[in-house]
């Protein structure tokens, strides 16, 4: 067996930015057609200028069973009509994996649901420890005026269902209320049991 070299990444905890990343990922709006709830705002925001949504710095660390994965995430801010940026959201491959985010700046919300569509939603502030238990999907939103950044940690063989998440949607949805965040239900979510 080849032992892994243990290593230290230096990234800054306000911005998130990660100087060893192995790949930056930026997502734009063009990237999750389809997963905000106002159609014609989408579509108004693709035309003047498809906006990048979020980053993800991610570690180099291997894909493999006995790892821990981690990453930093900017979700940058704004909204789409009324609902604020958000990421794509997923459910682990391998849904008995669970994953543990740290809020280093900004204000988000995680949001989850189970395979069945029962919601859930969790406040995230500057050294908040949000925690995904096994089987629940997550996404994280960002309802503030600055970037919303955190850092995440989960098992080397989760893998990425984005699938089942771009049929069903979220059951709740974040929108921006009197320049509040409310959570709502969402009107295009499929439910799983359905
Ligand atoms: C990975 C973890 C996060 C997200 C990242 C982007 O398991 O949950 O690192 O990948 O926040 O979100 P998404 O839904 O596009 O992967
Ligand atoms: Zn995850």
């Amino acid at each position: 067996m080849k032992l892994l070299e243990p290593f230290g990444a230096e990234f800054d905890l306000k911005s998130g930015v990660m100087q060893s990343a192995k790949h930056l990922i930026q997502r734009h709006l063009s990237d999750m057609r389809g997963m905000y709830a106002d159609v014609a705002a989408e579509n108004a925001l693709l035309e003047a200028n498809n906006p990048m949504i979020y980053e993800v710095y991610t570690s180099e660390v291997p894909e493999e069973a006995g790892q821990v994965l981690y990453c930093t995430t900017v979700i940058h801010p704004g909204r789409v009509g009324d609902e604020y940026f958000m990421t794509k959201g997923h459910f682990h491959s391998l849904r008995d994996r669970g994953e543990i985010y740290l809020g280093l700046s900004g204000e988000g919300y995680l949001l989850l649901q189970t395979e069945e569509g029962e919601p859930r939603a969790v406040a995230m502030h500057p050294g908040t420890a949000a925690y995904v238990p096994p089987y629940w999907a997550h996404r994280t939103v960002n309802v503030g005026k600055e970037p919303f950044v955190f850092f995440a940690a989960w098992p080397g063989d989760s893998g990425h269902d984005y699938g089942t998440i771009e049929k069903m949607g979220f059951p709740q949805i974040l929108v921006s209320r009197g320049d509040k965040p409310a959570l709502v239900k969402n009107p295009r979510f499929v439910s799983g049991a359905d």
